[in-house]
């Protein structure tokens, strides 16, 4: 392409091509220019929010520049490259991430400094990328952070929300849902006009045989909604790598949009049709771990997974392969079942557009598709009716119940005397009405399927997939357990804990290579490392009391043991649990003498996170936190020894931090229920130590830090079953100290006894299916151990810095490295030769 640019031309370009700032003032020079022209403020009216845009524009001119470098780079090193297809991307903020990325961040401070600005002040203006909801869109984000960082040719592809998650306020003790709009003026995003797919919905389907005498199917007198692309840059770590993410937008196609409509006076139903064409994009759907079948998610789903394709698509189409290279070329994961369809959508593009046979088009697909399962909640699994698909997509019904044919067909062959087998393992369900099941067809249009964390992925194996472990062996399926960014989740988030830890190494490597954390281990027992170790866990206590006090208005020991839990607010997770064990400590300390109080550890429950808007067991819950944290936040007997705090509207800026001002943090989960979780990483790499069950990657964080360093308790997962099964049929009684809890909520102590009824019948009278009763006593002794435990503070650091040397392993960067090597089968690309020009510059 560039030797077809004549050498006069090309000169120009690169003479006068931005090279981007390095020195403070420099920065101070692009951020003034865009203040004063971009924005048009001036000195004396540019407030923080301005002095944040000018210094978000002036970073993100940096990232452009490596961005179209790194997009240039990938298309002419012409490799693989993958694919991320995820209906939620939680980036959090981008400013703090991009400066500490391009490694300009203190640059970025003297500079703000000289103009008058704090930099947190100003990092703080930024409002989150809050399009999702929680671990799984995290996840997401981690995972564009580690692709980037380790050179990866990768793009994200997602859905570009006017509304993220919404914002939570907690009025009376009750959750409130405020939209999130967020888009007033988002820097980081740009929108490609030129990059646009029209998207087919209803209709019908005309089959016939055309002159040569050729099968043709074609999906007709549809309704075309235009998806527009939107791409967010997402840069690595210490690289010249900035990767694309990119977010689809949905509006009334232009050929659609009625003019005649409107030309005639119908505005109303002419603007009724471009409404309905962008509700699409309009709103993510705020459930976590819940499928409720709404035809706007399946439009949403089809939608984004169609648009993506014909992206993909048409990209490798320029490349002018054959098709039997395009798994060679392009390999795609689905992050759960959501953008199952794509699966069927490839197949129609390759069978129906493209003309190629069945059986060669599925080859294809099959070898270019992962999925990655995250529950095995029976509640989150999406199931489609029948009808619905057959009324928005009739050709992709077709195309379902031929994979389906094909699929047991070979299976019947197989087994011919498992009749059952059959019923078993098909796509559709015999209901009424019929269902499809998304994540058999996910599984049968991959070559690969993963669990993520050990127990998780045997789970899958055992259970919800074992006739599929039976149809095709065990070796489709595998784990790939989990990780996080150490980049966000310790160097951003904790500046001072990873600047210590590099001057005791020896540099920031162990950002890069986390294993490195390991050279931690000899400092173990190094006072003036320890007492500095506790300094910095002491100073984030302070910081998280500042917070609790300006959003509060309470203020809160920073003494006392900070136990925290923040997460979706879900029965699984059990945040019941927890408060039922707070108020039983209330009622201990209630009863004590004051000699007796004199010896307690002064302790301070943190809760935060949203529940579903219609998830009302989790909002009874919320309210329940709340009422204590009123009636026990007040009590003279109780003083500094008990707080109970509820944040408001728990996000990822708000997790950064939360999160490294733990002593304790909760992972409490029915063994079993959590596929991983993430948060838990989170708190053990910033220092802090766990209470929790054997649930989820709990159990790899424990073989790897070791088992005096975390505080587990409650019933196995191999348990479960049994004692479900005895709460209906044994002899069951509810443990006495928590009957105990209960009678003092009855009683009115919190309020409104009625409010929470339905918390207690659950377990009394109901099966208490999450085992409430079964794990309390075991979970309250283990409360009392890490009160003992606390009071030994040097004991404790150690357990600490151990426990942060031995983190190594759950790193996001760990994590992409398997599934590329396991799953994608795709190689970094080379940069050194980009380094080194860069440095030379
Ligand atoms: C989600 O956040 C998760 C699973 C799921 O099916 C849907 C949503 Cl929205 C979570 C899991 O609950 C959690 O255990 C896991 O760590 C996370 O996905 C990332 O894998």
């Amino acid at each position: 392409v560039e030797s077809s640019i004549p050498e006069h031309m090309r000169e120009a370009w690169k003479k006068f091509s931005p090279k981007g700032f390095t020195t403070k003032d420099e920065f101070e020079s692009e951020a003034v220019k865009h203040i004063e022209t971009t924005l048009a403020r001036s000195l004396f009216n540019c407030d923080e929010l301005a002095a944040y845009s000018g210094t978000a524009l002036a970073f993100r001119d940096r990232l452009i520049i490596d961005w179209n470098k790194t997009q240039q780079r990938q298309s002419f090193a012409d490799q693989k490259r993958l694919y991320y297809l995820s209906l939620e991307f939680l980036m959090g903020r981008a400013l703090d991430n991009a400066m500490l990325n391009v490694g300009l961040k203190n640059v970025a401070k003297d500079g703000l400094a000289d103009l008058g600005f704090r930099i947190e002040d100003i990092i703080a203006q930024e409002h989150d990328a809050a399009l999702g909801n929680g671990g799984l869109g995290r996840l997401a984000a981690c995972f564009l952070d580690s692709m980037a960082t380790l050179n990866y040719a990768a793009w994200g592809y997602g859905l570009r929300y006017r509304y993220g998650i919404f914002k939570q306020e907690i009025q009376d003790g009750y959750q409130v849902e405020i939209p999130d709009y967020w888009l007033d003026f988002n820097p980081w995003e740009f929108p490609r006009h030129d990059v646009s797919v029209d998207v087919q919905f209803y209709g019908w389907v005309n089959k016939y045989t055309n002159d040569e005498g050729k099968q043709i199917v074609s999906w007709q007198d549809g309704e075309i909604v235009t998806a527009t692309a939107y791409d967010v840059p997402v840069p690595g770590y210490g690289t010249p790598t900035v990767n694309n993410l990119r977010l689809w937008s949905s509006k009334a196609s232009s050929g659609e949009f009625d003019f005649a409509k409107f030309n005639s006076g119908e505005y109303e139903s002419a603007v009724a049709d471009e409404q309905r064409a962008e509700t699409i994009s309009a709103v993510l759907y705020p459930n976590d771990n819940l499928e409720r079948g709404k035809e706007l998610r399946l439009k949403q789903q089809y939608f984004w997974c169609a648009a993506s394709l014909h992206d993909i698509v048409r990209r490798f189409k320029k490349s002018k392969r054959k098709w039997s290279e395009f798994s060679d070329q392009v390999a795609i994961q689905l992050n759960d079942t959501h953008p199952t369809l794509a699966i069927v959508e490839l197949q129609r593009i390759l069978v129906d557009m493209e003309g190629l046979g069945w059986d060669e088009a599925w080859t294809i697909v099959t070898s270019t598709f992962g999925y990655t399962n995250h529950t095995v909640l029976p509640e989150a699994l999406e199931k489609w009716s029948v009808p619905l698909i057959q009324n928005l997509l009739p050709r992709h019904l077709q195309i379902i119940y031929e994979i389906n044919l094909q699929f047991l067909q070979s299976v019947e062959k197989r087994f011919p005397k498992d009749r059952d087998l059959l019923g078993r393992v098909s796509i559709i369900e015999e209901s009424q009405p019929k269902m499809v099941r998304m994540a058999y067809l996910a599984i049968i249009g991959s070559h690969k399927v993963n669990g993520v964390a050990e127990l998780h992925s045997d789970l899958i194996k055992t259970t919800i997939f074992k006739d599929f472990v039976k149809v095709y062996g065990p070796d489709k399926f595998t784990n790939v357990t989990n990780g996080i960014t150490p980049r966000r989740w310790l160097h951003q988030a904790n500046p001072r804990l990873s600047e210590l830890i590099a001057s005791k190494i020896g540099s920031y490597e162990f950002l890069k290579d986390l294993t490195l954390l390991n050279k931690l281990e000899p400092f173990v027992d190094d006072k003036e490392f320890k007492k500095e170790w506790a300094e910095i866990k002491y100073a984030n206590k302070v910081r998280l009391a500042q917070h609790i006090q300006t959003t509060k208005g309470y203020s809160v020991n920073p003494k006392a043991l900070f136990d925290i839990q923040v997460k979706r607010i879900h029965e699984y997770k059990r945040q019941q649990l927890n408060i039922f064990g707070v108020i039983h400590r209330y009622m201990a300390i209630k009863s004590m003498s004051p000699e007796e109080r004199k010896k307690l550890v002064p302790r301070v429950s943190v809760f935060g996170g949203k529940a579903a808007p219609g998830y009302w067991m989790a909002k009874t819950i919320i309210h329940l936190i709340n009422k204590v944290g009123e009636v026990v936040n007040k009590d003279p007997d109780v003083g500094d020894l008990l707080k109970v705090v509820f944040l408001e509207d728990y996000n990822v800026s708000k997790a950064e931090i939360i999160v490294p001002a733990s002593d304790i943090s909760e992972h409490i989960s029915t063994a079993g229920t959590e596929a991983s979780g993430t948060s838990n990483m989170k708190f053990v790499l910033n220092g802090g130590m766990i209470i929790g069950t054997l649930d989820g990657a709990n159990i790899e964080i424990t073989r790897e830090i070791g088992e005096q360093n975390i505080f587990l308790f409650g019933n196995l997962s191999e348990d479960v079953e049994d004692l479900r099964h005895h709460h209906f049929y044994g002899d069951y009684k509810v443990n006495p100290e928590l009957v105990k809890v209960f009678d003092c909520i009855k009683k009115g102590t919190f309020g409104d006894e009625g409010a929470f009824g339905a918390l207690i019948s659950g377990i009394v009278e109901h099966g208490d299916y999450y085992l409430v009763s079964d794990d309390f006593n075991s979970y309250c002794q283990t409360q009392d151990l890490i009160d003992e435990a606390y009071k030994d503070q040097d004991a404790w650091v150690t357990k600490s810095i151990t426990s942060v040397a031995r983190m190594g392993f759950f790193t996001s960067d760990r994590c992409i490295n398997e599934y590329a090597d396991t799953i994608w089968n795709i190689e970094p690309l080379d940069v050194a030769e980009e380094k080194e020009v860069r440095a030379r510059t």
